[in-house]
């Protein structure tokens, strides 16, 4: 593969990072809920090129459609956000209940949203617009304390014959280095010193940078403002913090600083044909997630080309920024907890404090807590203050709750707690009226081992899952869980399977329940597996008690050609 290609399996670079941060992320927990905003020229183009729609992420543009850099960049002409009002990007972030807004100031197409006096090809000097909104939203959001960061590409750089990521203007290997010197640098430079405090350097897909060169980008940061950070896709593991993969809600986390980035529709850059937002409660279900094991979820705006966020995704922003007025303290400065996700939401903590977040409220008066080892002082609804009757029963902890969720989204009931809590036996538990899911993760394994994939559903727009690889005859996977009742569930499994796994067996039992299904094929996406839920059957659980459920290759065809996400038992 020639060096100016993109490398998919090294796009995001490493999620590692040096352990020594400098005491630069001290902020970083008490942040937990970031903007993203991308905004550029693809956002004046909005997916469209020549009246063909491109779905999936419209930022990539000009990517996909194989526009010449020279047309590409006659979009700047036409590039005047007269709806564009700072002070209202900033409004919008503070009523979210976000408290840092990180901006693209320069994209793979090359495009310096900023004024440069590195390349003429910025928004000051090749628009009408004439204005640098980087400038403008950096004293707004002095004025209205919230921390900026910056987004730059500094390995792709479509504009730039020297830069990697153009394969269809420029031939062969340019010279990265002359790339690096005149453009990237003293871009960076002047971000880093024309806009008061950067709070950090957001970089993106490192690809095959050399370690000198990320290293001298750390270090440069660092010279010129020593309190910034930069992130994990600075490439060879020397960013401050992990930044996941995009769109990454993980189901066990690394440690130390984290962040996942997320969009609210299928797109980072705007596209005016993409209307799949993720509602409100959605929203603050992966950012619970995120903070429940330690991380921070920066959730993505794409202004239009007038510099306006659309009203659709502004109006459920809002609605998550109330539901953080409310709950708030079960956010901002929480974080890991030691009760494991469950089928009805996840749980942040802090000292003497437990916060469950109940995203999917069960319709049965009745909440769980498994393999509760800890004393409750007290349990309130944290926005409401009112209390929670709660008593324990065959080891767990049960929380009487009404038939309706008290507080819309998303519930969240506050645990006061005296001294150490656990949760043992990795916390898996049935939990009636929901969907619980027995994740790869949890599962211990004979024959087959963990593993990961992503794949896209629209044109990058990825998903992310830990898997089971390498089934053969005889592999196996097995959760144990706890039940409380007796009853029906219906069993459904997510896997992925390419043509030449079709039809191979597996086993599946738990309780008196065993039979074999076939796994049938989910397609293939651009060589990549697609993970799909497919129906298995009904099973039985008897009475209260301890179970296993368990998941075994008869007949295993296509080596590597089946994953298994996990099992679900519904009712
Ligand atoms: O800025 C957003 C994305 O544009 C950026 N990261 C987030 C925050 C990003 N850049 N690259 N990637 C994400 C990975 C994308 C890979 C793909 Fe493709 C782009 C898959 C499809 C289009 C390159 C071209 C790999 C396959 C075809």
């Amino acid at each position: 593969m020639a060096r100016r290609d993109v490398d998919v399996a090294r796009m995001w670079g490493e999620a590692s990072v040096r352990r020594e941060d400098g005491g630069r992320g001290e902020w970083f927990a008490e942040s937990r809920f970031a903007m993203f905003v991308h905004w550029g020229l693809y956002s004046e183009a909005a997916g469209r090129w020549r009246g063909r729609t491109y779905h999936g992420i419209s930022e990539w543009l000009m990517h996909v459609a194989r526009i010449p850099a020279r047309e590409y960049g006659r979009l700047a002409r036409r590039f005047n956000p007269t709806a564009f009002r700072a002070e209202e990007w900033v409004g919008l972030a503070k009523d979210a209940g976000m408290r840092t807004i990180v901006v693209t100031a320069k994209h793979h197409d090359g495009f310096a949203m900023f004024k440069s006096a590195a390349s003429r090809f910025n928004i000051v000097d090749a628009t009408p617009f004439g204005r640098d909104p980087l400038k403008e939203l950096a004293e707004a959001c002095g004025k209205a304390g919230l921390r900026l960061g910056f987004y730059y590409s500094q390995f792709q750089d479509w504009h730039e014959a020297d830069a990697a990521g153009n394969t269809w203007d420029f031939a062969g290997p340019g010279d990265f280095e002359r790339y690096l010197r005149t453009k990237a640098m003293p871009q960076i430079e002047e971000l880093l010193t024309n806009y008061g405090p950067v709070a950090l350097i957001w970089f993106d897909t490192p690809g095959s940078i050399s370690r000198e060169a990320s290293a001298e980008l750390a270090a440069m940061v660092h010279r010129l403002q020593p309190r910034c950070l930069v992130n994990s896709r600075i490439g060879n593991g020397l960013g401050d913090y992990v930044t996941l993969g995009d769109q990454e809600i993980p189901l066990t986390a690394p440690e130390g600083l984290w962040e996942t980035v997320d969009t609210h529709n299928d797109t980072w850059g705007y596209a005016d044909n993409d209307h799949n937002w993720k509602r409100a409660g959605e929203l603050i279900g992966r950012l619970a997630r995120s903070v429940s094991l330690g991380g921070n979820y920066m959730l993505n705006v794409g202004p239009t080309g007038k510099g306006a966020i659309p009203g659709e995704s502004a109006a459920i922003l809002r609605e998550v920024g109330r539901w953080l007025g409310r709950n708030g303290e079960s956010v901002y400065g929480a974080g890991r907890s030691p009760v494991g996700r469950q089928a009805w939401g996840c749980c942040t903590a802090r000292p003497g404090a437990l916060y469950l977040h109940v995203l999917n409220w069960p319709a049965t008066g009745e909440l769980w807590v498994p393999d509760w080892k800890g004393k409750v002082r007290e349990a309130r609804f944290l926005a409401s203050c009112e209390a929670v009757a709660f008593s324990r029963k065959g080891g767990h902890l049960r929380l009487a709750i009404p038939a309706v969720a008290p507080d819309g989204p998303a519930t969240v009931i506050k645990l006061t707690v005296g001294g150490q809590v656990k949760a043992a036996g990795g916390g898996l538990f049935l939990h009636d009226g929901l969907a619980n899911e027995f994740a790869a993760p949890f599962a211990s394994l004979h024959g087959c081992r963990h593993g990961k994939r992503s794949w896209m559903e629209k044109f990058g727009d990825w998903h992310h899952a830990d898997v089971i690889v390498g089934w053969k005859r005889g592999s196996s996977a097995r959760w144990e869980f706890g039940a409380v009742r007796a009853g029906m569930y219906c069993l459904y499994a997510d896997y992925a399977c390419l043509p030449e796994a079709d039809g191979s067996e597996f086993e599946v039992s738990v309780g008196e329940s065993r039979w074999r299904f076939p796994a049938l094929c989910t397609g293939r996406a651009e060589g990549r597996v697609r993970i799909r839920r497919e129906r298995l059957g009904m099973v039985t659980v008897p009475k209260a008690g301890r179970y296993v459920l368990s998941v075994r290759g008869v007949d295993v065809r296509g080596e590597g050609a089946f994953v298994l996400q996990g099992l679900v038992l519904e009712r």
